[in-house]
């Protein structure tokens, strides 16, 4: 069977891009279907038969769909696990990779949407602040764990991929990384993997 992924997304920087890089990194071929957002084309009942909740991403492959691109990471990680780019079950530090890749999806993920909405589709420079100033516990604490390691548990993993998505989209909201050097240190870092570059062109 291929292992080629059609992969669903609207532009290079939403989460369809954590899908891309992991499979930049898996060495897998990608088929792009580019949505338009702004028809609505992710509404329609062509792509609500691929992901019923209407949004992106979402990857069909042998014939097998899945949304949510945490879900599709971990999913990708598993199959690949040679590849070890997850802490899988069973090795030590497990538990500490699931808290960082949920805090990644999670709490992060949360915390980093409102900057976009107040920086691109409804620009309001006052609660861009506000948003921003809420982010910024959570930036303080990635940079105290960054301050030691290269990577967010261990070695690279698809924790650092949602965390490397997330710093990006920050940085496009004119997030300054400059009180958190070990922060700024580790965006650089994750520039720098060439399966990544497409989510940091501009
Ligand atoms: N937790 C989901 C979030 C999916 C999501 O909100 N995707 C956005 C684009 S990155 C979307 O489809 N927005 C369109 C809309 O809200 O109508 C994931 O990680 O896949």
């Amino acid at each position: 069977m291929s292992t080629g992924i059609d992969l669903y997304s609207f532009i290079h920087f939403d989460r369809g891009s954590r899908v891309r890089w992991l499979a930049n990194e898996l060495g897998l071929t990608i088929n792009e279907h580019r949505l338009d957002a702004r028809a609505g084309e992710h509404k329609g009942a062509a792509y609500r038969a691929v992901n019923p909740t209407g949004l992106v991403p979402a990857i069909v492959q042998n014939g097998v769909t899945q949304f949510d691109s945490a879900a599709i990471c971990l999913s990708l990680a598993e199959a690949h696990r040679e590849a070890k780019l997850a802490i899988f079950e069973g090795e030590s530090g497990r538990g500490e990779f699931l808290s960082w890749y949920f805090f990644a999806a999670s709490t992060l993920d949360a915390a980093t949407y409102p900057l976009m909405v107040y920086k691109m589709f409804q620009p309001d420079p006052a609660m861009l602040e506000a948003s921003t100033q809420r982010l910024m516990t959570h930036l303080a604490a990635l940079d105290r764990r960054m301050l030691d390691r290269d990577w967010v548990c261990g070695r690279f993993t698809i924790a650092d991929i949602l965390l490397g998505h997330g710093l990006e989209l920050q940085r496009r909201c004119d997030v300054n990384f400059a009180e958190f050097p070990a922060l700024a240190a580790y965006h650089a870092r994750l520039k720098s993997r060439p399966a990544g570059v497409g989510l940091f062109a501009n």
